[in-house]
């Protein structure tokens, strides 16, 4: 694997689930992989699971880590080409990847979408401009329309739950449902985990009020409801998330409250399993009793974003 940008950079989705199990087995196995390698973590936007458990991939494979916030510890960048610099950003992107690509074996970028431009989001301008210029290997920390790490994570968690349950037959039934916030938030999870289920043998259904559809390339495959009672019925895993819409781009079409997850919804499934990539806000999106039910994964969910990015890293490694 040379770049980690999305689903179209790993060849075997099986392998790399099973190196994130077996990482979370074993974690200092690849010791010996990253010595004397060194990744930079390039944040445009906040983290705590992805920068933390990054970092700690990397050090269970023995790489340095270094770590930039944008516009508070560097520089503002500049993304457009050709453009007189006389504005509030001091630094071009030519010149700030180039040199990152210097100090580092790897870098991972975060960059959400701005949700503003669909065109410019959905372009993906501030990955590209990395892997261009910084020429080393570019691992997408969450972009303006993925965050394949994230759904790496959530690919493991489905497996090992039902590794650890019989209940759980082996094509299990897999709800994303939209989930009530006053902000406008990014796709980027959504389509992910959309991308990675239409690849993975699941029954796999999307339920979302009208005018929350996702872009086609990202729903594949999926049965699309508006019905959410609908959609929960016997399914064996629930993964919540709030996103803006794509049609009315970047908007809040509705917040109605009737969308977030309760109890009463949950037992509606074949005793589902309740997911979320996390931040999440209690009682806006899922109630207090789902997240501390033991039909929650979130908590172990987050936890293999460790192995996830483990995986990853450990995958571009042994081509270096
Ligand atoms: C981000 C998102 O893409 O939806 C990151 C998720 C991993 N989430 C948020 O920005 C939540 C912010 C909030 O105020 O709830």
């Amino acid at each position: 694997m040379t770049n980690f940008l999305s689903l179209a950079d790993v060849s075997n989705i099986d392998a790399l689930i099973q190196s994130g199990l077996d990482a979370k087995a074993n974690p200092f196995a690849d010791q010996h992989l990253g010595k004397n390698k060194t990744i930079g973590m390039i944040f445009f936007n906040s983290s705590l699971r992805t920068r933390m458990s990054t970092q700690k991939a990397a050090q269970n494979l023995g790489m340095n880590v270094m770590t930039m916030n944008v516009g508070q510890d560097s520089w503002g960048l500049e993304m457009e080409e050709g453009v007189l610099m006389n504005g509030d950003k001091a630094e071009h992107v030519r010149e700030a990847a180039a040199v990152m690509g210097r100090y580092c074996n790897i870098i991972g970028i975060r960059a959400f979408a701005e949700l503003k431009d669909r065109d410019k989001d959905y372009r993906e301008q501030v990955m590209h401009q990395f892997a261009k210029y910084a020429r080393v290997p570019i691992v997408n920390l969450e972009s303006a329309t993925r965050h394949p790490l994230q759904s790496l994570a959530d690919c493991i968690t489905i497996e090992e739950a039902k590794l650890k349950s019989s209940l759980i037959p082996a094509r299990p039934k897999v709800v994303l449902t939209w989930l009530p916030h006053f902000k406008p938030l990014p796709q980027a999870v959504a389509n992910s985990f959309s991308e990675w289920m239409n690849a993975r043998d699941v029954e796999f259904v999307i339920t979302h009020p009208e005018g929350y559809e996702l872009a086609p390339e990202f729903v594949g495959n999926a049965r699309v409801t508006h019905n959410q009672d609908e959609a929960f019925e016997g399914a064996d895993f629930i993964y919540g998330k709030n996103w803006s819409s794509y049609a009315h781009y970047g908007q809040v079409l509705t917040q109605d409250s009737s969308w977030a997850v309760t109890m009463a919804d949950l037992r509606l499934t074949n005793n589902g399993k309740f997911m979320h990539c996390l931040p999440v806000r209690r009682n806006l999106k899922v109630a207090d009793e789902v997240l501390d039910s033991p039909q929650s994964l979130v908590i172990e969910q987050a936890a293999n974003r460790e192995w996830s990015a483990q995986a990853v890293l450990k995958e571009i490694l042994i081509t270096m």
